[in-house]
């Protein structure tokens, strides 16, 4: 009889046609097949064999070079519980018409089924998906963001307890691409790209969206959050989730090279973009990284950015839309040095400075997160690691980057809710659509929480009643300017500072002094010492300044009045208690 994925596959391929099915078991021998097929595919590249071994550049059509949440659906039969924030199609519907461009999709192609699993192999936190996917390019990158093939099959055995996702390049041609989401039948479809965050089904399509409507019904927790370990002098480390939108940092705060590392302190990367938490028998909440690997931003990074990422990935690394050297090595702007002569830009021309940039905005490196050399000893550990902190942040500009102040701590958990449900970041090249542009992002969640945020929200008031010991959490803007509009913190390996500060506040030191959006360092608080840092500086980067909270505090009030009567009370609650502790600050 056959099993019931064996079921699910051949129902996939009586819907898409495929020439053949191959069933992959994530050996090397494999990996070269399928590096083999998308070589032969014109559009991958094998770089330079002694500088960059098993290296290889794919480029994509030029039209699918980042997440497009616009074709992007949650598919519920009641449009509320998508909510405001989600594009809703019924589910009958979607399938119908969606259906109809999966119909033969695969014909002439191979269908490959790729099962893997979210999480390190022996953790009771991991969960089993399965793609089939007609690319042989996210067949080797589901190779490194997941642990795929037999290891999967093993756990899975003939169990049905598995997150299907069905996957096709279609005809590339936007008109005709979607991402659906069907969270009741815990079902992933996707048609008409070949880009990462659309078609590696694991990461957002599973492990946030329909993985945050699974942590609902069960009590859990699944977040666009970094993991890291920040070891203090002496050798314990303490564990943080941050959640910052797309392309906003979390990959270089994660590997940070911290400059405090002389007085022992030192940051551990346990995962850099999603976080699966779930309350431990010690009272914390524990976090695995669901992910095996990086897919992260190449514009940007480089030896004064992320050092770390960039000894990574010298090996076995593939990287999407950057641009390629005479030397057949990968290149992007922020690489180190100016662009080298003969540069191929991201579409396989010839680069001059009159064409733009020589690499795609967001181009990606895929690299094994175990490369890393601030991977932390933990970072597969079954049980996960503790969180104490967490983190919401985000890339701010304008009135928002005067806003809040470089750190700031909330006063309690429901508070901390709030402040994460009110967070706002501007646009960045991850998704498509335009850049810089300021807009509300609920704990970095918008375009990847899989039910209505208001009941999100609900879900985060109710852990923090579960939880023994919660996490405290903060807020950080890396981004506040002066008067000649030069930023005022340096940021990458400097902003070990404000995380030693929260440490400190975790374990109930650290000087702070009450203000009415929370606490803030005490103006000694933060320790500066090998920073030049004026006492202006530091003045102006903890001012909380009352004018922008009132008028921050209309707009908040605007966003939460798309959730109507759904919104929480509690979120009411701490609007009202905002504007009370600035009445009393500075009185009429
Ligand atoms: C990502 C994203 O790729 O958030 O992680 O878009
Ligand atoms: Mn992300």
């Amino acid at each position: 009889m056959a099993t019931p994925l064996e079921s699910w596959v051949n129902e996939a391929a009586g819907l898409t046609k495929p020439d053949r099915v191959v069933y992959c078991d994530g050996s090397d021998s494999e990996n070269q097949r399928i590096i083999g097929e998308m070589l032969r595919g014109g559009d991958s590249f094998p770089l330079n064999e002694k500088t960059y071994p098993n290296c290889y550049l794919h480029r994509s059509s030029p039209n699918d070079v980042a997440r497009t949440e616009h074709l992007t659906f949650i598919c519920t039969p009641d449009k509320d519980d998508a909510g405001p924030t989600n594009n809703w199609m019924d589910p009958g519907g979607a399938k119908h018409k969606v259906g109809a461009l999966l119909d033969g999709a695969m014909h002439g192609r191979t269908m490959y089924v790729v099962p893997y699993i979210m999480g390190p192999a022996n953790s009771p936190l991991s969960k089993v998906g399965v793609e089939v996917t007609d690319s042989p390019y996210v067949v080797a990158s589901m190779r490194i963001m997941s642990r795929m093939g037999k290891v999967a099959m093993d756990r899975l055995g003939a169990s049905s307890d598995f997150v299907p996702g069905l996957h096709s390049l279609g005809d590339l041609d936007p008109m005709r691409r979607y991402i659906l989401h069907f969270p009741q039948e815990k079902l992933i479809w996707s048609v008409g790209s070949g880009y990462g965050g659309n078609a590696l089904l694991g990461k957002k399509c599973f492990a946030l969206r329909i993985a945050s409507y699974m942590a609902r019904e069960q009590g859990w927790m699944a977040e666009h959050m970094l993991i890291l370990g920040l070891e203090s002098p002496g050798g314990k480390v303490t564990y943080m989730g941050a959640a910052f939108p797309s392309a906003c940092g979390k990959t270089n705060l994660a590997m940070m090279v911290s400059v405090l590392e002389n007085q022992g302190y030192r940051v551990w990367t346990v995962g850099d973009d999603i976080a699966w938490m779930k309350i431990g028998d010690d009272g914390y909440l524990h976090a695995i990284n669901p992910e095996a690997g990086f897919f992260g931003v190449a514009p940007g990074t480089g030896l004064k950015t992320n050092p770390n990422v960039m000894g990574a990935l010298t090996k076995n690394t593939l990287f999407t839309n950057v641009a390629m050297t005479a030397q057949r090595e990968p290149w992007w702007e922020g690489f180190d040095g100016a662009p080298p002569a003969g540069l191929i830009n991201w579409k396989g021309e010839p680069w001059d400075s009159s064409k733009g940039p020589a690499a795609h905005p967001n181009a990606r490196y895929t690299v094994p997160a175990r490369q890393s050399p601030s991977i932390s000893p933990k970072w597969e550990a079954p049980e996960g690691v503790p969180i104490s902190a967490f983190i919401f942040g985000g890339r701010f500009g304008g009135r928002r980057a005067r806003l809040a102040p470089l750190v700031y701590e909330s006063f309690d958990w429901q508070h901390g809710v709030f402040v994460g449900a009110t967070m706002a970041s501007e646009t960045t090249a991850a998704a498509t659509g335009d850049v810089g542009v300021t807009r509300r992002d609920p704990m970095a969640m918008l375009p990847f929480c899989g039910y209505n945020m208001a009941d999100y929200f609900q879900h985060w008031l109710e852990m923090g009643k579960k939880i023994p010991k919660p996490p405290k959490i903060f807020h950080v803007n890396w981004f506040r300017r002066d008067a000649d509009r030069k930023f005022l913190w340096p940021g990458y390996g400097e902003n070990v500072r404000v995380l030693k500060w929260i440490l400190e506040r975790v374990e109930g030191r650290g000087a702070a002094e009450e203000t009415p959006i929370g606490y803030v360092p005490a103006r000694n608080g933060l320790t500066l010492d090998g920073l030049k840092i004026s006492p202006q500086a530091l003045e102006e980067l903890l001012k909380v300044n009352a004018d922008d909270w009132v008028q921050e505090m209309a707009d908040t009030q605007e966003f939460f009045d798309k959730f109507g009567s759904r919104l929480p009370r509690e979120l009411r609650e701490e609007h009202e208690k905002l504007s009370r502790r600035f009445q009393r600050a500075v009185p009429a």
